[in-house]
Protein backbone atom coordinates (compact mmCIF):
# COMPACT_ATOMS: atom_id res chain seq x y z
CA UNK A 1 0.00 0.00 0.00
CA UNK A 2 1.58 3.26 -1.06
CA UNK A 3 5.07 1.48 -1.08
CA UNK A 4 6.31 4.59 -3.49
CA UNK A 5 5.58 7.33 -1.21
CA UNK A 6 6.54 4.81 2.07
CA UNK A 7 9.63 4.60 0.25
CA UNK A 8 10.75 7.78 -0.26
CA UNK A 9 9.10 9.16 2.70
CA UNK A 10 11.41 6.62 4.89
CA UNK A 11 14.45 7.15 2.61
CA UNK A 12 14.44 10.88 3.45
CA UNK A 13 13.60 10.05 7.00
CA UNK A 14 16.58 7.78 7.36
CA UNK A 15 19.16 9.95 6.86
CA UNK A 16 17.80 12.60 9.04
CA UNK A 17 17.96 10.21 11.46
CA UNK A 18 21.71 9.46 10.60
CA UNK A 19 22.79 12.79 11.20
CA UNK A 20 23.52 13.54 14.57
CA UNK A 21 22.33 17.42 14.56
CA UNK A 22 20.42 18.90 12.54
CA UNK A 23 20.27 22.62 10.91
CA UNK A 24 17.53 24.06 9.27
CA UNK A 25 19.45 23.66 5.83
CA UNK A 26 18.86 19.75 6.56
CA UNK A 27 15.52 20.16 7.73
CA UNK A 28 14.79 22.72 4.17
CA UNK A 29 16.21 20.09 2.12
CA UNK A 30 14.43 16.98 3.98
CA UNK A 31 11.30 18.96 3.33
CA UNK A 32 12.09 19.29 -0.43
CA UNK A 33 11.91 15.54 -0.56
CA UNK A 34 8.81 15.46 1.37
CA UNK A 35 7.39 17.58 -0.83
CA UNK A 36 8.14 16.11 -4.05
CA UNK A 37 6.80 12.63 -2.92
CA UNK A 38 4.16 13.82 -1.88
CA UNK A 39 3.30 15.39 -4.83
CA UNK A 40 4.07 12.41 -7.16
CA UNK A 41 1.79 10.49 -4.96
CA UNK A 42 -0.61 12.85 -6.15
CA UNK A 43 -1.66 14.52 -2.75
CA UNK A 44 -3.44 17.57 -3.60
CA UNK A 45 -0.72 20.57 -3.79
CA UNK A 46 -2.75 22.92 -1.56
CA UNK A 47 -2.74 20.13 0.89
CA UNK A 48 1.24 19.13 0.70
CA UNK A 49 2.11 23.12 0.98
CA UNK A 50 0.39 23.53 4.15
CA UNK A 51 1.58 19.97 5.40
CA UNK A 52 5.39 20.34 4.72
CA UNK A 53 4.80 23.90 6.62
CA UNK A 54 3.70 22.84 9.60
CA UNK A 55 6.17 19.68 9.68
CA UNK A 56 8.64 22.54 9.19
CA UNK A 57 7.97 25.07 11.78
CA UNK A 58 7.72 22.45 14.12
CA UNK A 59 10.74 20.83 12.97
CA UNK A 60 13.04 24.35 13.28
CA UNK A 61 11.84 24.81 16.86
CA UNK A 62 13.99 24.86 19.49
CA UNK A 63 12.69 21.28 21.22
CA UNK A 64 13.61 19.43 17.92
CA UNK A 65 16.99 21.48 17.48
CA UNK A 66 18.27 21.51 20.46
CA UNK A 67 16.96 17.20 21.30
CA UNK A 68 20.14 14.36 21.38
CA UNK A 69 17.98 12.74 18.52
CA UNK A 70 16.44 15.76 16.34
CA UNK A 71 16.07 12.96 13.47
CA UNK A 72 14.05 11.04 15.28
CA UNK A 73 11.90 14.06 16.32
CA UNK A 74 11.33 14.81 12.86
CA UNK A 75 10.02 11.39 11.82
CA UNK A 76 7.45 11.83 14.79
CA UNK A 77 6.38 14.92 13.80
CA UNK A 78 6.08 14.13 9.84
CA UNK A 79 4.18 11.64 11.65
CA UNK A 80 1.72 13.08 13.76
CA UNK A 81 1.09 15.94 11.55
CA UNK A 82 0.10 12.82 8.80
CA UNK A 83 -2.23 11.36 11.22
CA UNK A 84 -3.81 15.08 11.72
CA UNK A 85 -3.89 15.19 8.31
CA UNK A 86 -6.43 12.33 7.69
CA UNK A 87 -8.48 13.03 10.13
CA UNK A 88 -6.75 12.67 13.88
CA UNK A 89 -9.26 10.01 15.20
CA UNK A 90 -11.05 6.72 14.15
CA UNK A 91 -14.66 7.76 12.82
CA UNK A 92 -17.10 5.53 13.23
CA UNK A 93 -20.54 5.40 11.82
CA UNK A 94 -22.55 7.91 13.87
CA UNK A 95 -25.33 5.44 15.10
CA UNK A 96 -24.54 2.04 16.55
CA UNK A 97 -27.53 0.98 17.96
CA UNK A 98 -31.33 1.03 17.30
CA UNK A 99 -32.80 1.48 13.56
CA UNK A 100 -30.00 2.95 11.41
CA UNK A 101 -30.14 3.47 7.65
CA UNK A 102 -26.89 3.97 5.12
CA UNK A 103 -27.15 5.15 1.57
CA UNK A 104 -24.02 4.27 -0.64
CA UNK A 105 -23.26 7.41 -2.93
CA UNK A 106 -20.49 7.03 -6.01
CA UNK A 107 -19.15 7.37 -9.37
CA UNK A 108 -19.91 4.11 -11.71
CA UNK A 109 -17.42 1.29 -10.72
CA UNK A 110 -16.06 2.86 -7.37
CA UNK A 111 -17.08 0.01 -6.12
CA UNK A 112 -20.41 0.73 -4.23
CA UNK A 113 -22.36 -2.51 -4.37
CA UNK A 114 -18.88 -4.25 -3.39
CA UNK A 115 -18.46 -2.18 -0.46
CA UNK A 116 -22.58 -2.04 0.33
CA UNK A 117 -21.93 -5.84 1.28
CA UNK A 118 -18.93 -5.41 2.40
CA UNK A 119 -19.59 -3.21 5.23
CA UNK A 120 -22.89 -5.71 5.63
CA UNK A 121 -20.77 -8.35 6.21
CA UNK A 122 -18.85 -6.21 8.48
CA UNK A 123 -21.51 -5.15 10.34
CA UNK A 124 -23.25 -8.54 10.98
CA UNK A 125 -19.54 -9.72 12.11
CA UNK A 126 -20.13 -7.06 14.58
CA UNK A 127 -23.28 -8.50 15.89
CA UNK A 128 -25.92 -6.01 13.85
CA UNK A 129 -28.66 -7.08 11.73
CA UNK A 130 -28.10 -5.53 8.45
CA UNK A 131 -30.33 -5.67 5.27
CA UNK A 132 -29.72 -4.78 1.58
CA UNK A 133 -31.72 -2.36 -0.61
CA UNK A 134 -30.87 -2.85 -4.20
CA UNK A 135 -31.83 0.67 -5.75
CA UNK A 136 -29.94 0.60 -8.98
CA UNK A 137 -32.42 0.02 -11.43
CA UNK A 138 -30.57 1.07 -14.65
CA UNK A 139 -27.45 -1.00 -15.09
CA UNK A 140 -28.67 -4.64 -16.10
CA UNK A 141 -27.78 -7.10 -13.76
CA UNK A 142 -27.28 -4.40 -10.53
CA UNK A 143 -29.75 -5.97 -8.50
CA UNK A 144 -28.98 -9.85 -9.28
CA UNK A 145 -25.42 -8.78 -8.60
CA UNK A 146 -26.15 -7.44 -5.35
CA UNK A 147 -28.67 -9.94 -4.78
CA UNK A 148 -25.77 -12.72 -5.50
CA UNK A 149 -23.38 -10.84 -3.19
CA UNK A 150 -25.91 -10.46 -0.09
CA UNK A 151 -26.75 -14.14 -0.32
CA UNK A 152 -23.65 -15.57 -0.55
CA UNK A 153 -22.84 -13.51 3.11
CA UNK A 154 -26.27 -14.59 4.96
CA UNK A 155 -27.80 -11.08 4.07
CA UNK A 156 -31.24 -10.08 3.53
CA UNK A 157 -32.40 -7.96 0.68
CA UNK A 158 -35.13 -6.17 -1.29
CA UNK A 159 -35.47 -4.94 -4.97
CA UNK A 160 -38.35 -4.25 -7.02
CA UNK A 161 -37.49 -3.34 -10.75
CA UNK A 162 -41.41 -1.98 -11.10
CA UNK A 163 -41.03 1.01 -9.02
CA UNK A 164 -38.53 3.95 -9.05
CA UNK A 165 -35.62 4.18 -7.24
CA UNK A 166 -37.16 6.59 -4.00
CA UNK A 167 -40.04 3.95 -3.50
CA UNK A 168 -37.84 1.25 -3.81
CA UNK A 169 -35.66 2.70 -0.88
CA UNK A 170 -38.90 3.87 1.22
CA UNK A 171 -40.25 0.28 0.62
CA UNK A 172 -36.87 -1.16 1.44
CA UNK A 173 -36.70 0.81 4.92
CA UNK A 174 -40.14 -0.85 6.16
CA UNK A 175 -39.07 -4.33 4.81
CA UNK A 176 -35.73 -4.30 6.83
CA UNK A 177 -37.96 -3.26 10.10
CA UNK A 178 -40.26 -6.37 9.36
CA UNK A 179 -37.67 -8.59 8.97
CA UNK A 180 -36.04 -7.59 12.11
CA UNK A 181 -32.92 -5.71 10.79
CA UNK A 182 -31.12 -3.09 12.41
CA UNK A 183 -29.27 -1.44 9.51
CA UNK A 184 -30.31 -0.89 6.41
CA UNK A 185 -27.76 -0.29 3.49
CA UNK A 186 -28.87 1.25 0.32
CA UNK A 187 -27.04 0.31 -3.24
CA UNK A 188 -27.27 3.43 -5.59
CA UNK A 189 -26.77 3.72 -9.01
CA UNK A 190 -23.75 5.14 -10.54
CA UNK A 191 -22.91 7.34 -13.13
CA UNK A 192 -19.82 8.19 -15.14
CA UNK A 193 -19.48 11.53 -14.79
CA UNK A 194 -21.38 13.64 -11.97
CA UNK A 195 -24.63 14.60 -13.62
CA UNK A 196 -27.90 16.55 -12.39
CA UNK A 197 -29.69 14.10 -12.92
CA UNK A 198 -27.80 11.44 -10.58
CA UNK A 199 -27.55 14.36 -8.18
CA UNK A 200 -31.36 15.06 -7.97
CA UNK A 201 -32.13 11.29 -8.08
CA UNK A 202 -29.78 10.79 -5.11
CA UNK A 203 -30.99 14.27 -3.48
CA UNK A 204 -34.68 13.16 -3.82
CA UNK A 205 -34.02 9.76 -2.22
CA UNK A 206 -31.97 11.28 0.47
CA UNK A 207 -34.64 14.43 1.23
CA UNK A 208 -37.61 11.13 1.48
CA UNK A 209 -35.71 8.47 3.29
CA UNK A 210 -33.36 11.48 5.94
CA UNK A 211 -30.47 8.34 6.13
CA UNK A 212 -28.26 8.46 9.30
CA UNK A 213 -25.24 8.38 6.93
CA UNK A 214 -24.88 9.17 2.78
CA UNK A 215 -21.17 7.67 2.64
CA UNK A 216 -19.35 7.95 -0.76
CA UNK A 217 -17.50 5.49 -2.42
CA UNK A 218 -13.92 6.66 -4.04
CA UNK A 219 -11.88 4.63 -5.66
CA UNK A 220 -9.04 5.42 -4.43
CA UNK A 221 -7.07 4.88 -7.71
CA UNK A 222 -8.40 7.75 -9.05
CA UNK A 223 -6.49 9.92 -7.07
CA UNK A 224 -7.12 13.75 -7.45
CA UNK A 225 -10.10 12.53 -9.39
CA UNK A 226 -11.52 10.69 -6.22
CA UNK A 227 -11.24 13.70 -4.04
CA UNK A 228 -12.72 16.18 -6.34
CA UNK A 229 -16.09 13.68 -6.71
CA UNK A 230 -16.31 13.75 -2.82
CA UNK A 231 -16.00 17.69 -3.05
CA UNK A 232 -19.11 17.98 -5.74
CA UNK A 233 -21.02 15.00 -3.53
CA UNK A 234 -20.70 16.85 -0.50
CA UNK A 235 -21.91 20.35 -2.00
CA UNK A 236 -25.07 18.50 -4.04
CA UNK A 237 -26.23 15.89 -0.94
CA UNK A 238 -24.14 15.98 1.86
CA UNK A 239 -22.14 13.31 3.07
CA UNK A 240 -21.30 11.95 6.58
CA UNK A 241 -18.03 10.09 5.24
CA UNK A 242 -15.96 8.45 2.52
CA UNK A 243 -15.06 4.71 1.61
CA UNK A 244 -11.78 4.80 -0.47
CA UNK A 245 -11.72 1.07 -2.48
CA UNK A 246 -8.86 -0.47 -3.97
CA UNK A 247 -6.20 0.74 -1.38
CA UNK A 248 -4.53 -2.99 -2.27
CA UNK A 249 -3.74 -1.99 -5.40
CA UNK A 250 -0.51 0.09 -7.11
CA UNK A 251 -2.61 3.31 -5.48
CA UNK A 252 -0.37 6.50 -4.72
CA UNK A 253 -1.83 8.07 -1.80
CA UNK A 254 -3.14 10.97 -2.85
CA UNK A 255 -6.94 10.13 -2.24
CA UNK A 256 -5.96 9.09 1.15
CA UNK A 257 -4.05 11.97 2.36
CA UNK A 258 -6.00 14.79 0.94
CA UNK A 259 -9.69 13.74 0.85
CA UNK A 260 -10.09 14.85 4.26
CA UNK A 261 -8.08 18.30 4.58
CA UNK A 262 -9.80 19.05 1.08
CA UNK A 263 -13.19 17.84 1.90
CA UNK A 264 -13.69 18.10 5.60
CA UNK A 265 -15.50 14.42 5.29
CA UNK A 266 -14.05 11.53 7.13
CA UNK A 267 -12.89 8.81 6.06
CA UNK A 268 -14.21 5.91 7.40
CA UNK A 269 -13.46 2.61 6.10
CA UNK A 270 -10.84 1.49 3.10
CA UNK A 271 -11.60 -1.38 0.68
CA UNK A 272 -8.48 -3.73 0.22
CA UNK A 273 -9.47 -6.00 -2.15
CA UNK A 274 -11.93 -7.87 -4.30
CA UNK A 275 -13.27 -10.39 -1.46
CA UNK A 276 -16.09 -9.41 1.12
CA UNK A 277 -14.11 -9.77 3.95
CA UNK A 278 -11.63 -7.24 2.49
CA UNK A 279 -13.10 -3.97 4.29
CA UNK A 280 -11.48 -2.24 7.23
CA UNK A 281 -11.98 0.54 9.38
CA UNK A 282 -9.93 3.85 8.53
CA UNK A 283 -7.71 4.59 11.83
CA UNK A 284 -5.33 7.72 10.89
CA UNK A 285 -2.66 7.14 13.13
CA UNK A 286 -2.23 2.98 11.79
CA UNK A 287 -2.08 4.71 8.38
CA UNK A 288 0.37 7.09 9.18
CA UNK A 289 2.53 4.53 10.54
CA UNK A 290 2.15 2.18 7.55
CA UNK A 291 3.07 4.92 5.19
CA UNK A 292 6.00 5.63 7.32
CA UNK A 293 7.09 1.85 7.87
CA UNK A 294 6.16 2.02 11.94
CA UNK A 295 4.77 -0.81 11.22
CA UNK A 296 1.09 -1.22 11.90
CA UNK A 297 1.41 -2.34 15.39
CA UNK A 298 -2.31 -2.01 16.43
CA UNK A 299 -3.49 -3.71 13.47
CA UNK A 300 -0.81 -6.72 14.21
CA UNK A 301 -2.26 -6.47 17.96
CA UNK A 302 -5.88 -6.82 16.71
CA UNK A 303 -4.35 -10.01 14.89
CA UNK A 304 -2.90 -11.24 17.81
CA UNK A 305 -6.03 -10.55 19.96
CA UNK A 306 -8.04 -13.00 17.31
CA UNK A 307 -5.43 -15.69 17.88
CA UNK A 308 -5.17 -15.48 21.47
CA UNK A 309 -7.39 -17.75 23.22
CA UNK A 310 -10.35 -16.45 24.91
CA UNK A 311 -10.80 -19.04 27.62
CA UNK A 312 -7.32 -19.60 28.71
CA UNK A 313 -7.33 -15.51 28.63
CA UNK A 314 -10.09 -15.40 31.38
CA UNK A 315 -8.43 -18.41 33.59
CA UNK A 316 -5.03 -16.24 33.46
CA UNK A 317 -7.14 -13.36 34.59
CA UNK A 318 -8.31 -15.46 37.22
CA UNK A 319 -5.19 -16.30 38.38
CA UNK A 320 -3.72 -12.90 38.36
CA UNK A 321 -6.80 -11.54 40.48
CA UNK A 322 -5.42 -14.24 43.28
CA UNK A 323 -1.78 -13.30 42.51
CA UNK A 324 -1.35 -17.10 41.18
CA UNK A 325 0.32 -16.34 37.73
CA UNK A 326 3.25 -18.85 37.44
CA UNK A 327 6.44 -19.93 35.37
CA UNK A 328 3.94 -21.96 33.48
CA UNK A 329 1.44 -19.61 32.75
CA UNK A 330 4.67 -17.17 32.05
CA UNK A 331 5.38 -19.51 28.96
CA UNK A 332 1.97 -19.46 27.29
CA UNK A 333 1.82 -16.10 27.34
CA UNK A 334 4.85 -15.93 25.62
CA UNK A 335 3.33 -18.72 23.36
CA UNK A 336 0.87 -16.72 22.10
CA UNK A 337 3.11 -13.65 21.67
CA UNK A 338 5.59 -15.88 19.52
CA UNK A 339 6.23 -14.53 15.83
CA UNK A 340 5.15 -10.89 16.98
CA UNK A 341 8.56 -9.30 17.05
CA UNK A 342 10.10 -8.31 20.60
CA UNK A 343 7.39 -7.02 22.94
CA UNK A 344 9.68 -3.81 22.82
CA UNK A 345 9.24 -3.11 18.83
CA UNK A 346 5.07 -3.43 19.97
CA UNK A 347 4.45 -1.74 23.12
CA UNK A 348 6.91 1.27 22.27
CA UNK A 349 4.04 2.39 20.06
CA UNK A 350 1.84 2.79 23.11
CA UNK A 351 2.60 5.83 25.58
CA UNK A 352 2.78 3.94 28.55
CA UNK A 353 5.24 1.46 27.04
CA UNK A 354 7.56 3.72 28.86
CA UNK A 355 6.87 3.15 32.08
CA UNK A 356 7.28 -0.55 31.37
CA UNK A 357 10.37 -2.45 33.05
CA UNK A 358 13.56 -2.60 30.77
CA UNK A 359 13.21 -6.45 31.12
CA UNK A 360 10.08 -6.92 29.80
CA UNK A 361 10.60 -4.96 27.12
CA UNK A 362 13.33 -6.44 25.60
CA UNK A 363 12.00 -9.68 25.89
CA UNK A 364 12.51 -11.18 22.46
CA UNK A 365 9.29 -13.23 21.12
CA UNK A 366 11.38 -15.16 18.59
CA UNK A 367 10.97 -18.68 17.91
CA UNK A 368 14.51 -19.14 19.34
CA UNK A 369 13.98 -17.74 22.21
CA UNK A 370 10.70 -19.09 22.80
CA UNK A 371 12.57 -22.52 22.73
CA UNK A 372 14.97 -21.73 25.28
CA UNK A 373 12.53 -20.50 27.74
CA UNK A 374 10.43 -23.78 26.80
CA UNK A 375 13.15 -25.49 27.35
CA UNK A 376 14.06 -24.09 30.77
CA UNK A 377 11.06 -24.19 32.01
CA UNK A 378 10.40 -27.98 31.03
CA UNK A 379 13.27 -28.76 32.89
CA UNK A 380 12.10 -26.93 36.08
CA UNK A 381 10.14 -29.78 39.02
CA UNK A 382 6.39 -28.79 39.13
CA UNK A 383 7.07 -26.93 42.56
CA UNK A 384 9.92 -24.86 41.10
CA UNK A 385 7.51 -23.89 38.07
CA UNK A 386 4.50 -22.79 41.04
CA UNK A 387 6.95 -21.13 43.04
CA UNK A 388 10.08 -19.72 41.80
CA UNK A 389 11.32 -18.49 44.38
CA UNK A 390 12.86 -21.29 45.50
CA UNK A 391 15.42 -21.77 42.94
CA UNK A 392 18.76 -21.50 44.56
CA UNK A 393 21.65 -21.47 42.91
CA UNK A 394 22.12 -25.46 42.73
CA UNK A 395 18.93 -25.40 41.18
CA UNK A 396 19.32 -23.24 39.22
CA UNK A 397 22.76 -24.78 38.02
CA UNK A 398 21.02 -28.13 37.42
CA UNK A 399 18.26 -26.90 35.03
CA UNK A 400 20.62 -24.90 32.83
CA UNK A 401 22.87 -28.19 32.33
CA UNK A 402 19.19 -30.01 31.87
CA UNK A 403 18.38 -27.64 29.45
CA UNK A 404 21.77 -26.94 27.34
CA UNK A 405 21.49 -23.60 28.14
CA UNK A 406 23.30 -21.57 31.23
CA UNK A 407 23.08 -19.83 34.62
CA UNK A 408 23.12 -16.28 33.53
CA UNK A 409 20.15 -17.47 31.12
CA UNK A 410 17.80 -18.84 33.92
CA UNK A 411 18.73 -15.55 35.93
CA UNK A 412 17.25 -13.80 32.96
CA UNK A 413 14.39 -15.40 33.01
CA UNK A 414 13.22 -15.72 36.09
CA UNK A 415 14.32 -11.56 36.52
CA UNK A 416 11.99 -11.21 33.63
CA UNK A 417 9.08 -13.42 34.99
CA UNK A 418 9.56 -11.29 38.32
CA UNK A 419 9.13 -7.78 36.30
CA UNK A 420 6.28 -8.88 34.26
CA UNK A 421 4.47 -10.28 37.79
CA UNK A 422 5.21 -6.56 39.41
CA UNK A 423 3.79 -4.90 36.09
CA UNK A 424 0.95 -7.06 36.35
CA UNK A 425 0.36 -6.08 39.96
CA UNK A 426 0.66 -2.43 38.72
CA UNK A 427 -1.45 -2.94 36.27
CA UNK A 428 -4.40 -4.22 38.55
CA UNK A 429 -3.15 -1.41 40.73
CA UNK A 430 -3.56 1.13 37.53
CA UNK A 431 -7.38 -0.33 37.40
CA UNK A 432 -8.58 0.65 40.57
CA UNK A 433 -7.31 4.36 40.52
CA UNK A 434 -8.67 4.24 36.63
CA UNK A 435 -6.51 3.60 34.15
CA UNK A 436 -6.33 5.60 30.99
CA UNK A 437 -7.92 4.17 28.21
CA UNK A 438 -4.94 3.14 26.30
CA UNK A 439 -3.56 1.15 29.28
CA UNK A 440 -7.15 -0.58 29.55
CA UNK A 441 -7.36 -1.27 25.87
CA UNK A 442 -3.49 -3.06 26.09
CA UNK A 443 -4.98 -5.35 28.89
CA UNK A 444 -7.54 -6.51 27.30
CA UNK A 445 -5.21 -7.22 24.36
CA UNK A 446 -2.62 -8.93 26.05
CA UNK A 447 -4.72 -10.70 28.73
CA UNK A 448 -1.65 -11.62 30.27
N1 LIG B 1 -9.04 -4.73 -5.81
C1 LIG B 1 -10.18 -4.21 -5.38
N2 LIG B 1 -11.25 -4.23 -6.16
C2 LIG B 1 -12.40 -3.71 -5.72
C3 LIG B 1 -12.51 -3.12 -4.42
N3 LIG B 1 -13.77 -2.67 -4.28
C4 LIG B 1 -14.42 -2.97 -5.42
N4 LIG B 1 -13.61 -3.59 -6.30
C5 LIG B 1 -13.91 -4.06 -7.65
O1 LIG B 1 -14.34 -2.98 -8.44
C6 LIG B 1 -15.25 -3.40 -9.43
C7 LIG B 1 -16.52 -2.54 -9.40
O2 LIG B 1 -17.19 -2.76 -8.21
P1 LIG B 1 -18.76 -2.54 -8.01
O3 LIG B 1 -19.05 -2.78 -6.59
O4 LIG B 1 -19.55 -3.29 -9.01
O5 LIG B 1 -18.83 -0.99 -8.32
P2 LIG B 1 -20.13 -0.07 -8.38
O6 LIG B 1 -19.72 1.27 -7.90
O7 LIG B 1 -21.25 -0.71 -7.72
O8 LIG B 1 -20.38 -0.01 -9.94
P3 LIG B 1 -21.71 0.47 -10.70
O9 LIG B 1 -22.85 -0.15 -9.98
O10 LIG B 1 -21.55 -0.03 -12.09
O11 LIG B 1 -21.71 1.95 -10.63
C8 LIG B 1 -15.55 -4.86 -9.12
O12 LIG B 1 -14.79 -5.65 -9.99
C9 LIG B 1 -15.06 -5.04 -7.71
O13 LIG B 1 -14.62 -6.34 -7.44
C10 LIG B 1 -11.33 -3.10 -3.60
O14 LIG B 1 -11.30 -2.59 -2.46
N5 LIG B 1 -10.21 -3.65 -4.12
MG1 LIG C 1 -23.19 -1.12 -8.36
Amino acid sequence: MFSNLGEKLQNTLRRLKGKGKLNEKDVDAAMREIRLALLEADVNFKVVKDFVAAVRERAVGHEVMSSLTPGQQVVKIVNEEMTRLMGQEQSTLSSSKGQTSIMMVGLQGSGKTTTAVKLASHLKREGRNPFLVAADIYRPGAVKQLEVLTESIGVKSYSNLEEDPVKICSEGLKMAEREGCDVTIIDTAGRLHLDDEMMSEITEIKNTINPDEVLLVVDAMTGQDAVNAASSFREAVGLSGVILTKLDGDTRGGAALSVRAVTGCPVKYVGVGEKLDALEPFYPDRMASRILGMGDVLSLIDKAEASIDQDKAKEMEQKLRKQQFTLDDFKDQIAQLRGMGSLEEIMNMLPEAGNLPKEVKQMSMNEDNFKRVEAIIGSMTKGERQNPAILNSSRRRRIAMGSGTTVQDINRLINQFNQMQKMFKQMGAADKKGASKKMKKMKKRFPF
